[in-house]
């Protein structure tokens, strides 16, 4: 089954929420492909509003997935950016990765101080011979660039999380909680819209923001921007930087992000799985599971611990995701309007 223009607007409009397809169409016109761009979790709303200013005006999906993820990393969030929580030693560390069309990528991790960590990636992938740039390192090439060196302070709630994390300074990552599933025009989520909130434990759930975006030339572009998991070992890296792992883009096949548990997303190669997946003729939303499927087997019963999410795009523009646990949406925005789509589950 697919879902044509008619059908996408009635069941924004019906606010439809949840509903598990095959793949979801959007058709090119004659003239070109319609772009599109998806982007993980709620914060995915405001974030494809970023890059639908882009991508309406004929912009690349590149400085789309850009712009996207920015907007996100300029909020105060649990999880992408400057006010997203700390590491176990107090510090916000922050991981990114950007993709193009033609295999260009970049990415930075364990990044301090830096306000739009994607930013720094695109320009190791422009500027620089490498992929990936780390720590100070990675902060000094930022500075290099032109990037202010912000304060290292914690935001107000990361904070607060922060010091009832200290009372019992355990670290055990916790799988989502459920969301807002209903689907809603974008002007009325725009009041409502607030940041992922915390867990009463002061514990953090997994708030990635990773975006992949089609462009009206047919070019595909990704991006992913993260502080990781909450209150980790310092130096923790997760998969949102590490090409093929959270994100990953082949320009004739599709692109993929992913959100969870990076270590059991590194450990499938996650995104790039899925990518050779839809490569073998599967949709966007069966290939995503069965790369959550493979999760799920590796990591046993320990699989009812950890959530893992994709969310890929192929080169029509269908859309798909899966999860491994109940609570996962992501957003969607094209010409015709905006959706919020609850993802399907394996558990
Ligand atoms: C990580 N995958 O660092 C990221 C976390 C995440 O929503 O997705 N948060 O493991």
């Amino acid at each position: 089954m697919s879902i044509n223009r008619r059908n996408f607007i009635n069941l924004s409009s019906l606010g439809i929420a949840g509903f598990t397809l095959q793949g979801f169409v959007n058709k090119s016109s004659a003239k070109g492909m319609k772009p599109i761009v998806i982007a993980t979790w709620d914060a995915g709303i405001n974030a494809n509003k970023g890059a639908w200013e882009v991508l309406s005006k004929g912009g690349s999906a590149l400085d789309a997935v850009e712009k996207g993820v920015m907007v996100t990393e300029d909020e105060i969030s649990c999880c992408v950016g400057l006010g997203a929580n700390p590491d176990r030693d107090g510090h916000v560390t922050l991981d990114a990765s950007i993709m193009d069309h033609e295999f260009n990528c970049g990415s930075v991790a364990f990044l301090e101080r830096i306000k739009h960590p994607i930013s720094v990636a695109r320009k190791v992938m422009e500027k620089t011979p490498h992929v990936m740039l780390v720590g100070a390192g990675a902060q000094q090439f930022a500075l290099a660039e032109g990037f202010t060196l912000e304060a290292d302070n914690l935001s107000e709630s990361a904070d607060k999380a922060y010091k009832q994390w200290l009372k019992k300074s355990t670290y055990k990552p916790v799988i989502n909680v459920e969301r807002q599933t209903t689907a809603q025009p974008t002007s009325q989520l725009d009041d409502k819209f607030k940041a992922p909130a915390r867990l009463s434990n002061g514990d953090w759930n997994h708030d990635t923001i990773g975006m992949v975006a089609l462009d009206a030339k047919g070019n595909l572009s990704g991006s992913c921007t993260t502080s990781g998991a909450g209150f980790k070992l310092r130096g923790r890296v997760g998969d949102s930087p590490i090409i093929g792992a959270g994100l990953y883009v082949d320009n004739e096949v599709g692109a993929v992000v992913a959100t969870g548990q990076g270590e059991d997303v590194i450990r499938v190669a996650g995104s790039s799985a899925v990518v050779e997946f839809m490569r073998q003729g599967k949709s966007p939303q069966e290939a995503c599971r069965l790369v959550v499927e493979k999760v799920r087997k590796i990591k046993k019963e320990k699989a009812a611990d950890i959530q893992v999410c994709f969310i890929a795009l192929n080169k029509k523009g269908e859309h798909g995701s899966y999860a491994l646990h109940k609570g996962f949406n992501y957003a969607v925005q094209t010409a015709e309007g905006h959706q919020l789509i609850e993802s399907p589950f394996v558990m």
